[in-house]
């Protein structure tokens, strides 16, 4: 697959916003590119690390994917926590510490405005834990991999905690029942909650038949199921775009693929002002 950026104003799309006749696909958009949304399109939206990186939080791949040389898949992990949890409160701690301090950037707050003009047409599905979606004003969203802002049991199924706290060694907290406590994410090797699942196919199930948009913002599509909702989005029938600094791994899925930092080509895409 071919795929070009939109930074190179030469490159003319072929195709027209409407249709996905083409048969081209992952030409990036011209600048001045826009999200064809009239009054009976859906919109799902999945946001993943980049869009918080223009607040000052670091991604996973920039990172290199290591946080304090461990492998973050090691650290995000039941058994990472079964290991060493100190090591785990301490990783944690110092992502709500950056998270508090973090504010959220035009590329949320372009997320919030298109929501406040579709309404019950628009879901925002998120990767990220850090909250700002919230914080800028989106309110139909649904946390994927949980939240830093809650804490619950490592062995009882008491209901989460809202949590805020940066412990970073013992006594670490626990519950009544005395097991430990532990951030309210989804690690890897754990299943999604199913409750937020089924929101998600929900509204894609809601939404086939009428004018569908699926646009992923700063995800590098390298984790499931996240990385494989374009193509169920695809087979309902979504115009699909991707908006992200790099090629992400599964760029190919996508109609459109609009290159730059999220917090200059949303707005933009979007038809929104922030
Ligand atoms: C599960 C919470 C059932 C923790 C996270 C199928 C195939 C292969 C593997 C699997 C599979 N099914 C399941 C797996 C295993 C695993 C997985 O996908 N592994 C990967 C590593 C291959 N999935 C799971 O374990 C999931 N559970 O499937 O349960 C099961 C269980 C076992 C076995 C089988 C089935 C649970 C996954 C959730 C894990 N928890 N987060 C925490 O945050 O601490 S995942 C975590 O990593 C994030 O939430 C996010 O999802 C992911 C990081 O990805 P991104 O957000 O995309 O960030 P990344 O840094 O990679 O990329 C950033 C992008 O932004 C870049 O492309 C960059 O270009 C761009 N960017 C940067 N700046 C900007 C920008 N874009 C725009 N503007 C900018 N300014
Ligand atoms: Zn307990």
């Amino acid at each position: 697959m071919r795929t070009t950026y939109a930074s190179d104003p030469r490159e003319k799309s072929p195709r027209s916003a409407g249709g996905r006749g083409s048969g081209i696909r992952g030409v990036s958009e011209v600048p001045g590119a826009r999200i064809p949304i009239d009054e009976q399109t859906r919109v799902l939206v999945l946001t993943g690390a980049g869009i918080s990186a223009e607040s000052g939080l670091a991604t996973f791949r920039g990172a290199g994917g290591l946080w304090d040389g461990h492998p973050v898949e090691q650290v995000a992990s039941p058994e990472g926590f079964a290991a060493d949890p100190e090591l785990v409160w301490r990783f944690y701690s110092m992502r709500r510490r950056e998270a508090a301090a973090a504010a959220p950037n035009d590329a949320h707050r372009a997320l919030a405005a298109l929501e406040d003009r579709l309404g019950d047409r628009f879901l925002l599905a998120t990767q990220n834990v850090d909250g700002l979606h919230a914080r800028a004003g989106s309110r139909r969203v649904v946390e994927l991999h949980g939240t830093l802002w809650r804490s619950r049991c490592s062995r009882c199924l008491r209901p989460p905690i809202p949590d805020a706290a940066f412990p970073v060694e013992p006594p670490l907290p626990r519950c009544a029942c005395g097991a430990l406590l532990r951030p309210d994410i989804v690690w890897f090797g754990e299943m999604l909650d199913a409750a937020t699942t089924q929101r998600v196919d929900r509204f894609m199930r809601g939404a086939a038949g009428a004018p569908f948009v699926f646009l992923a913002v700063g995800t590098s599509g390298h984790v499931y199921p996240a990385a494989g909702y374009v193509q169920v989005a695809r087979f309902h029938g979504a115009q699909t775009w991707l908006a992200n600094l790099d090629p992400a791994e599964n760029a190919g899925a996508f109609d459109h693929v609009v290159a730059g930092p999220a917090g200059t080509t949303l707005p933009r895409l979007l038809g929104v002002v922030v």
